[in-house]
């Protein structure tokens, strides 16, 4: 084919870049820290990246979904705050450091480099003025000095905690840094160690940030209950037993129970091994000691706990029950935390899987208390799986005949009696440890003086900078074997001191980012008019791993700082959208290798052979992009090779965004043939004849026209709801509308052109400039910066109407006819309607009435 002969092509090489140019030198997505009197604001902001070094999928699709509501929400009259900054403190880079020599400082702004422009290729819609990574020392600064506040404001506490301790690195490890009980760089068993660390009091918090959840209209259902349940009210109560005889001046031992009910069922009780009276039993004990010991192997994090084996050692310890009077034996044991509750149980098999697992090895009597409805209560036992469904209880003394819940209302009363407990409310929340012992996080700006105690670094001196000279070859804290950093004089008394060397969890920088946002040049964390006019966000969008923790400090951090009168919402994001993963087909040869797409050809059939080997390769379907699994797809190289709004045209088509969408080849050609539909459509319509003052004066130019009301008026709802696919499907018949449109539709097609070009900008933003200049050759407006389309209701009007037909003045029948039926037309359908046929029967008909758009009326 030769050159002249080929058909033009939409060259989004050369227009994406030109659109974004111009948006940006026309500032078109700037935002000002406090908007004008009257401005109707929106804040959409999407969970802010780590600067891993590039952009994935995951990214592309979260930051299309919030560019498209921040685009709708700006041409509906909003004024739209939508920014970007790096989560950009942690670990991998302090790996990048160790493994590759690189500083943790220059990795990270090289990642963060990188990363922008990837995401200014994607034409987003952001205030890039707003940008900062919180690494950089103005933003951590601030974050020290509201630390500070935080501190005075008494959110803030020093306490003793566990941490896993790698004892030949001789540091501190991350949950995610053990791997199997083992530190993953030495491979030794990790020990649990106590350190004196920071903690924020998250757990006084703790019931209001479940109450408040009620409030979240906005937000998953999914999101809420798990917050909830990770704030985990329990009612309960604390039951007191005496120890038959006192074990070093101790008398007795607290456990914490949801289920009193079934005190009569109890057949030991536990305590966690760091609970005083497991020392007690080591002091006298070595093997109890060593068990200790084993206990303190495990790992820290619950999931660890959960997952071990129940083990337990008896302690050789009694107490005595308080309704019954009889003696139990006291046993340490590894799934009971010391962090929970008061730290000691008691046992009922009958009751809990995990006392009858324990019970069933250590040969404890099981006695089951509670009969399920319909069981014999001469025969019910239990083999190998507790009862813990509401019945009748029994075996229970005065308890014997009640339900579960009266039975806990009855137990609780009789332990306040005798004085041996009372009903309470346990929280599961634990506060917040902030303390990290890592170089690449914000320094806790504290310094520590023998003669003075903990003091703050004077607000002036702030920020306290992380030093730049570090030495990653050596195990440990890098800020704590620094030569001179931590060397300094205290505050407050001028004598030798040191600085705290820990730094904070990453978690507090991203739990008050969205509100430096909108002043983030500011000399203080945050100026009251900017973020009591911006805050709460309306629409935070991210992924839903983050449903728990980062939420929850977030929603806490702002209820502080509202109550220290920083901000005047309580609750930092009004709306909450949590997308599905982005998936694509993996290829894993027989050999157990996973192969790169480009080295798999997949024939008609779906069979997939190796292009090597010609031997066949097993597909699996939606899996998420791993690099483990070389199914990932780099967003350069799909914007390389089809440009920006192709790729987000495609992620936004396939699926629900809360749902899982899987990438494929086949679906971002279609995608990208699309585009180039949508450009042959409008460029080979100019140039247009002028719209006819009437557009609508043809049949087919009122059809056009209907097309398009209701294409505007079903796009709008389906932004309105996050139904974006079904956006991109109504778009797709509409666009299909204008091509099939007959010739004397010509006077509609100016605004069909339009509309179809406003809808689809929040999706394909370049697509939507390049043609709307190619309409309105000389323009200066930008799609971006116009309003959106109105629907004229007249025009979604049906096109037909129904008619209510009686015989004789009754009600026979309801008949359906266009709008410009003739009225011979209406007779005729009226008539023949069997009803109505029947209720003439025949008779000479005397009088036709016909009352347009209401009723037909025969009178015979
Ligand atoms: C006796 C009992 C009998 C229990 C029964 C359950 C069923 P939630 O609902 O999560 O609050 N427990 C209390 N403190 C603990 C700790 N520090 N470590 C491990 N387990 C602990 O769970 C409360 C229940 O978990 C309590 O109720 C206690 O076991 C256990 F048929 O007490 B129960
Ligand atoms: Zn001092």
């Amino acid at each position: 084919m030769d050159q002249a002969s080929e058909p033009a092509r939409y060259d989004f090489t050369t227009a994406e870049p030109r659109w974004q140019a111009a948006w940006n030198d026309r500032a078109s997505f700037a935002a000002p820290d406090v908007p004008p009197e009257g401005a109707k604001k929106y804040y959409v902001l999407e969970m802010f990246p780590y600067p891993s070094g590039k952009i994935h999928m995951g990214h592309v699709r979260n930051y299309t979904l919030g560019d498209v509501v921040a685009r709708y929400k700006r041409a509906t009259g909003h004024l739209v705050m939508h920014p970007m900054g790096w989560d950009a403190f942690g670990l991998p880079a302090e790996n990048a450091a160790r493994d590759r020599g690189v500083h943790p400082g220059a990795w990270t702004y090289n990642n963060i480099a990188n990363m922008r422009a990837e995401l200014k290729r994607m034409g987003l819609s952001l205030d890039w003025s707003r940008e900062f990574a919180t690494c950089d020392p103005e933003y951590y600064g601030q974050q020290q000095a509201l630390f500070q506040d935080l501190m005075a404001a008494g959110f803030v506490e020093r306490k003793e905690s566990w941490v896993n301790w790698d004892p030949v690195d001789n540091t501190v490890l991350a949950n995610e840094q053990v791997i199997d009980g083992r530190g993953w760089r030495s491979g030794a068993p990790v020990e649990k160690k106590l350190l004196s660390q920071w903690f924020l009091k998250i757990t006084e918090a703790a019931p209001d940030l479940l109450e408040a959840l009620n409030g979240l209209d906005r937000w998953p259902e999914r999101v809420k209950l798990m917050q909830a349940n990770w704030i985990g009210r329990s009612e309960g109560a604390r039951v007191r037993f005496e120890l038959a005889q006192a074990v070093d001046g101790v008398t007795d031992v607290e456990v914490f129970t949801t289920r009193p009910d079934t005190l009569f069922g109890m057949s030991f009780l536990a305590v966690a091994a760091e609970h005083p009276l497991a020392a007690a039993a080591a002091a006298r004990n070595p093997k109890a000691a060593e068990f200790i010991a084993e206990c303190r192997a495990m790992g820290t994090s619950e999931a660890a706990i959960e997952q071990a084996e129940k083990r337990g050692f008896d302690t050789g310890f009694f107490v005595k029950h308080p309704f019954n009077g009889m003696e139990y034996p006291v046993w340490i044991a590894n799934f009971v935390l010391m962090e929970y509750g008061t730290g000691a149980i008691f046992g009922c098999p009958s009751g809990d899987q995990r006392d009858l697992d324990f019970a069933r090895k250590y040969g404890l009597p099981v006695l089951p208390v509670v009969l399920p409805p319909d069981a014999d209560p001469a025969t019910f036992s239990i083999a190998d799986v507790a009862y813990t469904d509401d019945g009748r209880i029994y075996n229970s003394g005065f308890l014997n005949g009640l339900a579960v819940p009266e039975a806990k209302k009855a137990a609780i009363a009789a332990l306040e009696e005798k004085r041996a407990g009372r009903g309470i409310v346990n929280w599961r929340l634990r506060d917040w440890g902030v303390s990290r012992q890592r170089y690449w996080g914000c320094p806790i700006p504290v310094i520590h003086c023998d003669a003075c105690g903990v003091v703050p670094v004077p607000k002036d001196q702030l920020p306290v900078k992380l030093p730049e000279d570090v030495d990653f070859s050596r195990p440990g804290n890098p800020l704590d074997h620094h030569p001179t950093w931590k060397h300094v004089n205290c505050p407050s008394c001028g004598r030798a001191a040191v600085r705290e060397t820990d730094t904070f969890d990453t978690f507090v920088d991203s739990s008050w980012y969205f509100a430096r946002f909108c002043s983030p040049r500011a000399a203080e964390p945050l100026t009251k008019a900017a973020v009591d006019a911006w805050l709460p966000v309306d629409q935070y969008i991210g992924g839903i791993e983050h449903a728990i923790l980062h939420l929850l400090y977030a929603r806490f951090f702002t209820r502080a700082l509202s109550g220290m009168g920083k901000v005047a919402t309580p609750e930092p994001f009004a709306g909450l959208f949590t997308q599905g993963m982005v998936t694509h087909a993996s290829y894993r040869a027989a050999d157990g290798r996973w192969l790169y797409p480009e080295d798999v050809a997949v024939d008609a059939e779906g069979v997939a052979t190796e292009k090597a080997t010609g031997a066949v390769v097993a597909i699996g379907r939606g899996e998420k992009m791993s690099k483990s699994k070389n199914n990932t797809v780099d967003p350069g190289a799909i914007i390389d090779r089809y440009g920006a709004d192709t790729a987000r045209w495609f992620i936004l088509s396939d699926n629900p965004p809360d749902r899982d969408m899987e990438w494929s080849e086949a679906g971002v050609a279609g995608a990208a043939r699309f585009v180039q539909r949508v450009w042959r459509l409008v460029t080979t319509s100019l140039p247009l004849p002028p719209a006819s003052e009437t557009p609508g004066e043809t049949p087919a130019g009122r059809k056009l026209r209907q097309v398009t009301h209701r294409s505007i008026a079903a796009v709008t709802t389906a932004l309105e709801t996050f139904a974006f696919n079904v956006a991109v499907a109504r778009i797709h018949e509409f666009a299909n509308a204008i091509a099939e449109a007959p010739a004397d539709a010509a006077g509609a097609k100016l605004e069909a052109l339009e509309a179809l070009l406003r809808l689809t900008a929040p999706m394909m933003p370049h697509l939507a400039e390049e043609l709307w200049s190619a309409l309105h050759p000389g323009t200066t407006d930008l799609v971006a910066e116009l309003p959106w389309p109105e629907a004229d209701p007249d025009l979604l009007k049906a096109d037909t109407l129904t008619l209510a037909v009686q015989v004789n003045g009754k009600l026979r029948a309801n008949i359906e006819v266009a709008l410009d039926a003739s009225e011979d037309t209406i007779f005729t359908t009226a008539l023949a309607e069997e009803n109505v046929a029947r209720a003439i029967d025949g008779k000479p008909i005397r009088k036709r009435i016909h009352v347009r758009g209401r009723i037909v009326n025969f009178v015979v």
